[in-house]
Parts: structure tokens; C-alpha cells; sequence
């Protein structure tokens, strides 16, 4: 059994800081059980664009107020505490951060913590 408290995390390599966002993985590819954890901060009044051409990922809203966008069909969705999106088909995607957004998310493949983002702003698939 492993225990974590997100705050040990704190400017460890496994805190992460753009612009406009800031993740904490709390569980990586090392850990070796099939998923990565994150949690995730996206900055109040910022907008990203996400695409994980080789993962599929769940995020899970539990703070916050934004918009979520499928860039591949241009539909819109609110997000709200208690929202989740799954992106099981590696969809490119924009959220808009109302208010700061916390999110809960995991990745299968999982991370490593060795990814950056490619000039397409897509992970490159690494295993351990
Ligand atoms: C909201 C979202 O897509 N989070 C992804 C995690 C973050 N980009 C990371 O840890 O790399």
C-alpha cells in the first residue's frame, strides 16, 4: 500500500507548472500499476488545448467553473464540480477556466513523467 498527501508533492519533480496550468502526479508509470493520477489546477481565465493522440484519459472535475470544447466536432460543455470527460477517442480539446478548475485525472497508458508536450501538443507513448 502506498499513501501520498498531494501537498508532498509540492515543487517535487512530480509537480509539473505552465502557464496555464499545474499538475501534481501523484501516481506515474514507475508505480507499475497501469494508470497514472494526477491532480491538476487550470488557472482562472486561461485557455488550453489538450491532445493525447496516444493516451486515453478521465478527468474529473471537484472544484471550479469552465467550458470544455471537442475541437473535432465544436460542441461545448459546462464544466462544473462533479463533471467528468472521458476522451476514449483521443479527442483534441479546449478548457476554458472560468474560475480556477480542479481536476482529478488518469491516464492509461500512464504517464511517465518524461513526456513533453510535441509541436502538435501530444504525448509521445513512453513505457517504463
Ligand atoms: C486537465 C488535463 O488534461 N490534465 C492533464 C494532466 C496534465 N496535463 C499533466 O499532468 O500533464
Amino acid at each position: 500500500m502506498r499513501v501520498t498527501h498531494l501537498n508532498d508533492l509540492d515543487d517535487t519533480e512530480r509537480d509539473i507548472k505552465s502557464e496555464t496550468w499545474r499538475s501534481r502526479r501523484i501516481v506515474l508509470g514507475r508505480e507499475g500499476v497501469g494508470f497514472s493520477f494526477h491532480d491538476t489546477v487550470i488557472y482562472a481565465g486561461t485557455t488550453s488545448t489538450f491532445w493525447y493522440a496516444n493516451h486515453i484519459e478521465a478527468v474529473y472535475c471537484v472544484g471550479g467553473e469552465g467550458e470544455l470544447t471537442n475541437d473535432e466536432t465544436g460542441e461545448t460543455f459546462p464544466i462544473t464540480d462533479g463533471t467528468l470527460y472521458l476522451l476514449d477517442k483521443h479527442e483534441k480539446h479546449t478548457v476554458r477556466a472560468k474560475t480556477d478548475l480542479r481536476m482529478a485525472c488518469t491516464f492509461n497508458p500512464p504517464v511517465t513523467g518524461r513526456e513533453v508536450h510535441d509541436e502538435n501538443g501530444v504525448y509521445p507513448l513512453i513505457t517504463e
